[in-house]
């Protein structure tokens, strides 16, 4: 596997774990991390041993966003060159199999930006939401003004991105951002719990239903039922389907085989 510099990766069974570690700087994204996180989507990607992807931090941040201190003495040019879409800024939303952001502190900016991108964000208690870039002068560049405006609405999209406050777990959970809390110390457990439970399901299955739901945020509704209406057609050409069935029928756990 890669070496990693800023982020370490590991599986636990059929999850894979890719955890930033810049403690010192609360996690701050530099090109490096996002560079890196993209690289490692890649390589747990390829791997067929992984099912779910579980993208996580520590407990005092998950990410405190983009790093400030990097980005302070660059020029309209430089950023416009080579931005952080150019090094795979949003590799994870290209990622096939699911994708969770255990969410522990600080998830600020970009960080907010990176959690957004996986399919479920998953908060502990302790967990702090924002898009606070219009403190620094600047505004969101990784999604902050459109994935969160689709997770949580204009007037609180608005709210966050034009005040730069915080919002706690709490109330990220009930704008719809957040799928579940847990307490600080039972995240990852939990978490990883949730993982493995995905990544025994179908793959094949598992990537429709993901890419069905994806389909709703960009599209008509008449469109979207067309997009899930061919895909769960499709789930009958797969012995998955036939075993999910069968399994119910016989009242045992289903093999699916990923085919
Ligand atoms: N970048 C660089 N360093 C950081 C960052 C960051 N985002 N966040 C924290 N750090 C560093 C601090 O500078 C400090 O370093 P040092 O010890 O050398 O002074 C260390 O981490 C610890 O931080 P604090 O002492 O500030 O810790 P506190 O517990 O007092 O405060 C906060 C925690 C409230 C999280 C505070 O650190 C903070 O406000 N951080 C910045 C949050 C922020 O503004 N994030 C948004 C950044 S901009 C962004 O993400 C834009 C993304 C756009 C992508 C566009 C792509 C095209």
């Amino acid at each position: 596997m890669t070496a990693f510099e800023h982020i370490i990766v590991e599986s636990k069974g059929a999850v894979g774990i890719v955890k930033i570690n810049r403690p010192k700087m609360l996690n701050a994204l530099s090109f490096d991390v996002f560079s890196e996180i993209a690289t490692a989507i890649d390589d747990l990607e390829e791997d067929d041993a992984i099912g779910c992807i579980v993208v996580t931090g520590d407990e005092k941040a998950f990410a405190a966003g983009a790093d400030i201190k990097e980005m302070q003495p660059k020029k309209f040019i430089d950023m416009f060159s080579q931005d952080f879409m150019d090094i795979g800024g949003d590799r994870v939303t290209t990622c096939k199999k699911p994708t969770i952001a255990a969410v522990s502190g600080y998830a600020l900016g970009g960080g907010c930006e990176l959690a957004m991108m996986c399919d479920i964000i998953i908060a502990s208690d302790t967990a702090k939401f924002g898009q606070p870039e219009i403190t620094l002068g600047t505004i969101p560049g990784l999604g902050g003004t459109q994935r969160l405006t689709r997770a949580v609405g204009k007037s609180k999209a608005m709210d966050l991105c034009l005040t730069g406050r915080m919002m706690d777990a709490a109330e990220a959970e009930r704008s719809g951002l957040v799928s579940r809390i847990f307490p600080a110390d039972k995240l990852m457990e939990e978490v990883l719990a949730i993982a493995d439970k995905i990544a025994a399901m179908s793959r094949p299955v598992a990537a429709m239903a993901k890419s069905a739901v994806n389909r709703a945020l960009e599209t008509s509704l008449a469109e979207g039922m067309n997009v899930e209406g061919d895909l769960f057609h499709a789930t009958f050409a797969l012995e998955d389907r036939a075993e999910g069935m069968a399994a119910f029928i016989d009242k045992r756990k289903p093999n699916f085989r990923n085919r």
